[in-house]
């Protein structure tokens, strides 16, 4: 046989990581980062496993089965070996747990784990995020009952004991626009509440509980008269009768995700607090599955460039490894760049949540992390699909090869953009977030991470972006329309300044601890330009959509 090539290989997730390492010894006591490596290195270790796995077996989807032989109805989903093992993995390595210990660390210490786990999860940490959002809206409405009756499984470190829970929102009729919610609630003479609707997105149809948004019958329309419910799926081993999985649905990609249309016949739920204003108490369930969202994506980030870079050491073309190759090269260190400033701005996002949840975080910090939360989620969605779809490139024909496992890597990362609200709806959420002073917040905050760095050249075109930012938010401030026209623009440009400062931040430390890496991804970073302002022309758009 003539010539073959090596395919790329994985490097152990952890192991090989400098990032989170360094983030890890930068931010945590010393005792805390090292009681950290066993957990960390067993989810390196399996995603490593799960690769090599993944490239040598057909891939597999889940299957519904609706009825059985006998004419029974049985609604029962077949799961991949992963999401098989999920529960297992999962419990002993405490992801969950770990992020509601009684620290201001302990969401550090949980994404830590999430960002290792989620590409050999198959997506399993989509209901994994949704459970930890439960957990944390059933906390926030202060309901004890609920917080005795769901927490204790939601959070436990025994897989026999482990419940996930879904989050019920999304109805064919209103999409993002919740509002238009047709799923009513109705009490019955014992006072026991009941859902009767239909769900068109459930992630988690295979838990055992769930939070949904629902219209107490007799309650006025829009969103504010919405109510937050939690509901329990199943009787024992078997799915409540009043809960109808109506198909699974083709998607795109996160294909061993079972994703599924329901019907709510009667299903009984319990309010979570009062019986209006459900948005806002689902709120602290969608920020926290934001940042999930924000951590998975850069996860997906790393792994296309470690298979890309790992490539690049293996693949001659023109008589030299394409590593060697000046535009190849030029390539992989701008993927590099950018990918190196959405980690710096997921994990900030992942720490701010954690040191606001207890107590210790500065007077800016929440208004702050309420910014952060939408420009994360929004920019390293977007950030995802790009730079997985330039890895595939680094492949050449390979990249569009289904059975090298890299077309999957862009397939999934399209759902980030997507999922927990569009780029759009995130960037108009953003909007919402920079009421008060919240502006302010990220300011100050980047003057702190901005300290003690030696990059004037980045220091002035951070604060140069912020101005222009704030001119451009006090110009547009009373026009709506063209606000919200340019909030893409606006939110992207205040991400990548975080995202800027926080290199900075992050390479002041490795300076002195002699790595220049960060320094160099922050210059390249900044190169790569930090404003993305636009002022939209309101009559250049209709001319061009009429
Ligand atoms: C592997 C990664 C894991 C990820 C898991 C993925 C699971 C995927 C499954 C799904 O996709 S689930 C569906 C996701 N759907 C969405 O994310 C909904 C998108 N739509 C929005 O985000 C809208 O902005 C929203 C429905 C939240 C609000 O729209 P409205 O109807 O215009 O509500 P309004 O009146 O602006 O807000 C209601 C209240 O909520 C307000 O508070 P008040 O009642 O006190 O005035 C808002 O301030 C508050 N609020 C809204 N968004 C908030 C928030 N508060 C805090 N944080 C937020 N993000």
């Amino acid at each position: 046989m003539g010539f073959t090539q090596d395919a790329p290989q994985l490097a152990q997730p952890w192991h090989s990581d400098r990032l989170l390492h360094a983030l890890l010894d930068r931010t945590l006591p010393a005792e805390r980062r090292a009681a950290l490596d066993i957990d960390l290195a067993a989810l390196g270790d399996y995603a490593q496993m799960a690769w090599l796995r993944a490239t040598h077996s057909i891939r597999r989807k889940p299957a519904l089965t609706r009825w059985d032989a006998w004419g029974q109805r049985v609604d029962r989903i077949e799961l991949t070996t992963a999401w098989l093992e999920g529960p297992q993995l999962t419990t002993r390595h405490a992801v969950l747990a770990a992020g509601h210990t009684d620290s201001a660390h302990a969401r550090l210490e949980e994404f830590a784990r999430v960002y290792l786990y989620h590409l050999a999860s198959e997506f399993y940490t989509c209901p994994l995020a949704m459970t930890d959002g439960a957990a944390t809206a059933i906390k926030a409405a202060g309901n004890q009952a609920l917080i005795d009756r769901a927490l204790p499984h939601f959070l436990s470190r025994d897989a026999s004991a482990f419940w996930l829970s879904g989050q019920w929102m999304t109805e064919n009729t209103g999409g993002s626009d919740v509002g238009h919610t047709e799923t009513v609630a109705r009490q019955n003479a014992n006072g026991q509440w009941r859902l009767h609707g239909r769900k068109w997105f459930s992630s988690a149809v295979v838990g055992e509980a769930a939070l949904a948004l629902a219209r107490p019958e007799g309650a006025g329309s829009g969103t504010a008269a919405l109510a937050l419910f939690y509901v329990e799926t199943m009787d024992g081993e078997q799915r409540k009768p009043e809960l109808i999985i109506d198909r699974l649905k083709d998607k795109l990609g996160t294909h061993e995700l079972p994703t599924a249309e329901i019907h709510l016949d009667g299903l009984p739920a319990w309010p979570l607090g009062e019986l209006a204003h459900g948005v806002r108490q689902v709120a602290p369930m969608l920020n926290v599955t934001r940042t999930w969202n924000a951590i998975c994506a850069i996860a997906s980030m790393a792994r296309a460039i470690s298979l890309a870079r790992d490539y690049a050491t293996r693949r001659q073309a023109f008589g030299r490894p394409l590593i060697e190759q000046p535009l190849h090269a030029q390539t992989l260190a701008d993927m590099q760049a950018e990918f190196e400033g959405a980690f710096a701005l997921a994990f900030e996002v992942a720490h701010l949540l954690g040191r606001v949840e207890h107590g210790v975080a500065a007077p800016h910090e929440a208004a702050l992390l309420r910014l952060l939360t939408p420009l994360a989620k929004l920019w390293t969605g977007k950030l995802a699909v790009k730079l997985c779809s330039e890895a595939l490139e680094c492949f050449g024909g390979a990249g569009y090869i289904e059975d090298t496992g890299l077309p999957q890597l862009l397939r999934d990362a399209q759902v980030y953009a997507i999922w927990e609200g569009t780029t759009n709806v995130l960037s108009l959420d953003s909007l919402r977030a920079l009421a008060g002073d919240t502006f302010a917040a990220l300011r100050t905050a980047s003057a702190a991470w901005l300290d003690g760095n030696d990059d004037m050249h980045a220091a002035s075109a951070i604060r140069q972006t912020l101005d222009a930012a704030a001119r451009w938010l006090d110009q547009h401030a009373a026009t709506r329309d063209t606000l919200e026209a340019g909030a893409r623009g606006l939110a992207i440009t205040l991400a990548r300044c975080a995202s800027a400062a926080l290199l900075a931040r992050q390479a002041s430390w490795s300076s002195l601890h002699g790595d220049q890496r960060p320094a160099a991804a922050l210059q390249r970073f900044v190169g790569h330009g930090l404003n993305r302002l636009a002022t939209p022309d309101a009559g250049n758009t209709s001319l061009l959509l009429g």
